[in-house]
C-alpha cells in the first residue's frame, strides 16, 4: 500500500519533469544526480585551473626570471597568490566539490536504494551557494592588487594586515569565498547523513551500507564538528582585515598564534574529510575488481570512526615551531604516531581483501591499486614530520610538500579517477576506452612520482617552501638542486599532457562508447540495479535490499556475484 502510494506520488512528479527547459532541467534541478554533475564538473575544472597555476609556478621555479608560457612573467606577488590560490582552489574547489558533493550525491541516494536525497532543495541551494563561492574566489584573482598570497593557511598578521599581504581586496575576498564554500558543504551535508540514515532501501541494515557510503557519512560529520570554530576565526580574521579589530593582534591584545589553533583544528579533520570517501571509492572498486568480499567490513567501519575521533586531537603538530610548549608537543607527536595505525591498518584490510582474489586489471582497478601505493608513500613520510624533534628540521621544507602531495594527489586525483572510470558506465550508460584508460594511468602515475621524489630530495638539502627565486640563495642555487627542480617540472608539463586523453577520452566515449547495460562489472550495490544512466528517481520500482554489499565468490554459487537487490 504505503510503496504504492510512494510511486503514484513519484510517478506524478516523474511526468512533471517532461518537457522542462534546459534551465530548469540542468542549472535548476533538484535531482541528487543533476547536482552530483554539477558539483563534479565545477571541480573539474577548478581542477584544471589549479593545475595550470602549478605549471605556471613550477616553470618559474625551473626557469627562473624567464616568461612562461602562456602566463607571461612571474613577479614574487603573482607567484604567492598563485601559491596560494593553487592550494586553496584544490582542497576547497576540488577535493571538496568532487569526493564529497560529487560522489555523495551520486552515489547515497542510488547506493541506499531511494529515489533522492530528503532535502532536494537544500541540496540544490548548496551547489548555488558553492558556485558563488568558486565565481568570488576568481573575481578575486582580477583585484587590482592581485588575489590573496598569504597561503592557504592564511596565517596572521600577514592576511590580517594590508601593511603587509599588499592585496586587500583580494584578502578578504578570498576569506569570504572559503566562508562560503563551508556554508554550501553543511547545506549539502545534512542531506548526506539524512539521507543514508533514514532512506535507506526496505532490509538494508547499517552493516549492509557500502563502505562508501559509511565513509561520506563520517567524512560529512567530521567537517561538520570540525568546521565551526574556523568559520568563527574566518568572521574574526575578516572584522581584522575591514574594520581594524586585532583579534589576532598581540599590540592590541589578540594572538596570531590562536588562529593557527583555529585553522588547524580544522585543517588536520579536513585531511581525512576527504582521505575517507576516497578510501570508500577505493573499498568499492578493489572488492568487485578481485570477486572479493571486503576482508574485516566492520572492522573498516570501526577503524574509520576511531580515526575520524583521533583526528581531532592531532592539529598542532603543525604548530611545532610555533613556539608551543614542548610538554605539548610530545602530546601531540604521541597523538599523530597513534592517528598512522589505524589507517596503516586499513591499508592492510585493503591488501588483504585483494590476496587470493581473482584480479582484473581494468582501468579503475589500477586507480585503485596506485592509491594504495602512493598513498603509503604520503603516510610513511607524515610519521618522521609528526615527530617534534625531526619537524624543527623538515618544517616548511619542501619535503614537507612532496608528503602531503603523496597524501593529497592519491586523494583528490587517484582515487577520483577511480571513481570516475568505475561509475562512468553507470553515469552516461556508455563504457570508457580501456586502452586509452590505462594509457591516461601509467601517463599521469610515472610523471606524478617523478615531479614529487625530487621534492623529498631537495627539501631534505633544506629548500624552504614558498621562495620564488632560490638564484637569490647560493647554496639553494647549486646545479645539483636546480636540476632536480627541472626534472619535477618536465615531469608535471608531461603529466598535464597526459590529462588530454583523459579529456578525450571521456568526451568521446560519453556520447561514442559501446554501450554499457545496468551492471557491466558484475558488481553487487544497489546502484547497479538501476538502469544506466538511471532516470530520474532511479528506478521505476524501488529496490529491496537482501543482504550485504560485497557477498563475492560465495562458495556453492553458480555465479561469482550476488546483488543486494536479489532475492534468495
Ligand atoms: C598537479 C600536480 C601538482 C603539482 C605539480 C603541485 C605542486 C605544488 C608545489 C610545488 C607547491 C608548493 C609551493 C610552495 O610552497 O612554494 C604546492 C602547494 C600546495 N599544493 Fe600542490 N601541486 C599539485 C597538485 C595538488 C593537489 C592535487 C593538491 C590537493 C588536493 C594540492 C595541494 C596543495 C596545497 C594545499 C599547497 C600549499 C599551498 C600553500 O602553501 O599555500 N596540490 N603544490
Ligand atoms: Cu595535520
Amino acid at each position: 500500500m504505503a510503496s504504492h502510494a510512494i510511486e503514484a506520488a513519484h510517478g506524478a512528479g516523474h511526468a512533471a519533469h517532461h518537457g522542462e527547459s534546459f534551465f530548469r532541467k540542468y542549472l535548476w534541478s533538484t535531482d541528487h544526480k543533476t547536482i552530483a554533475f554539477q558539483y563534479m564538473f565545477t571541480g573539474m575544472a577548478m581542477a584544471l585551473l589549479g593545475a595550470f597555476f602549478a605549471y605556471v609556478f613550477r616553470m618559474q621555479l625551473a626557469f627562473p626570471g624567464n616568461a612562461v608560457p602562456f602566463f607571461g612573467h612571474v613577479s614574487p606577488g603573482k607567484y604567492n597568490a598563485l601559491v596560494t590560490n593553487h592550494g586553496s582552489i584544490m582542497i576547497f574547489w576540488v577535493a571538496m566539490p568532487v569526493l564529497i558533493a560529487g560522489f555523495g550525491n551520486y552515489l547515497i541516494p542510488l547506493m541506499c536504494g531511494c529515489d533522492d536525497m530528503v532535502f532536494p532543495r537544500i541540496n540544490r541551494l548548496s551547489y548555488q551557494v558553492f558556485l558563488l563561492s568558486a565565481l568570488v574566489l576568481l573575481a578575486s584573482l582580477f583585484m587590482p592588487d592581485g588575489g590573496f598570497g598569504g597561503a592557504w593557511t592564511a596565517y596572521p598578521p600577514l592576511s590580517a594586515s594590508a601593511k603587509y599581504n599588499l592585496t586587500p581586496q583580494g584578502a578578504s575576498m578570498w576569506v569570504i569565498a572559503v566562508a562560503l564554500e563551508f556554508v554550501a558543504f553543511l547545506l549539502g551535508g545534512i542531506n548526506f547523513i539524512v539521507t543514508a540514515m533514514n532512506a535507506r532501501a526496505p532490509g538494508m541494515k547499517a552493516f549492509d551500507v557500502p563502505l562508501v557510503v559509511w565513509m561520506i557519512v563520517v567524512a560529512t560529520l567530521l567537517f561538520m564538528a570540525s568546521v565551526g570554530p574556523l568559520i568563527a576565526g574566518a568572521v574574526m580574521l575578516l572584522f581584522d582585515q575591514l574594520l581594524g579589530t586585532g583579534f589576532f593582534n598581540p599590540t592590541r591584545g589578540g594572538d596570531p598564534i590562536l588562529w593557527q589553533h583555529l585553522f588547524w583544528f580544522f585543517g588536520h579533520p579536513e585531511v581525512y574529510v576527504v582521505l575517507l570517501p576516497a578510501m570508500g571509492i577505493v573499498a568499492e572498486v578493489i572488492t568487485v575488481f578481485s570477486r572479493k568480499k571486503m576482508f574485516a567490513y566492520k572492522t573498516v567501519i570501526y577503524t574509520v570512526i576511531a580515526t575520524g575521533i583521533l583526528s581531532f586531537f592531532v592539529w598542532a603538530h603543525h604548530q611545532f615551531v610555533a613556539g608551543i610548549d614542548p610538554r605539548m608537543a610530545n602530546v601531540f607527536t604521541v597523538t599523530t604516531v597513534l592517528i598512522s595505525i589505524p589507517i596503516a591498518e586499513m591499508c592492510f584490510l585493503y591488501i588483504a581483501t585483494l590476496y587470493g582474489g581473482s584480479i582484473r586489471f581494468a582501468t579503475p582497478m589500477l586507480w585503485a591499486l596506485g592509491f594504495l601505493a602512493e598513498f603509503l608513500i604520503g603516510g610513511a613520510t607524515g610519521i618522521y614530520l609528526g615527530a617534534s624533534g625531526a619537524d624543527i628540521f623538515f618544517h616548511d621544507t619542501y619535503f614537507v610538500i612532496a608528503h602531503f602531495h603523496y597524501t593529497f594527489f592519491p586523494i583528490a586525483i587517484i582515487a577520483v579517477f577511480a571513481g570516475i572510470t568505475f561509475w562512468f558506465p553507470k553515469m552516461f550508460g556508455r563504457m570508457m576506452n580501456e586502452t586509452l584508460g590505462k594509457i591516461h594511468f601509467w601517463g599521469t602515475i610515472i610523471p606524478f612520482n617523478f615531479i614529487f621524489i625530487p621534492m623529498f630530495m631537495v627539501g631534505l638539502n633544506g629548500e624552504h617552501r614558498r621562495i620564488y627565486d632560490y638564484t637569490h640563495f647560493p647554496e639553494l642555487a647549486t646545479p645539483a638542486m636546480q636540476a632536480l627542480r627541472t626534472t619535477s617540472t618536465i615531469a608535471l608539463v608531461v603529466m598535464l599532457l597526459f590529462q588530454f586523453i583523459f579529456i578525450y577520452n571521456f568526451l568521446v566515449s560519453m556520447r561514442r562508447g559501446r554501450k554499457a547495460g545496468a551492471n557491466p562489472w558484475k558488481s553487487n550495490t544497489l546502484e547497479w540495479s538501476a538502469e544506466s544512466p538511471p532516470p530520474h528517481g532511479n528506478w521505476a520500482e524501488l529496490p529491496v535490499c537482501h543482504r550485504g554489499p560485497y557477498e563475492y565468490s560465495v562458495p556453492g554459487r553458480e555465479k561469482d556475484y550476488w546483488p543486494q537487490h536479489e532475492k534468495a
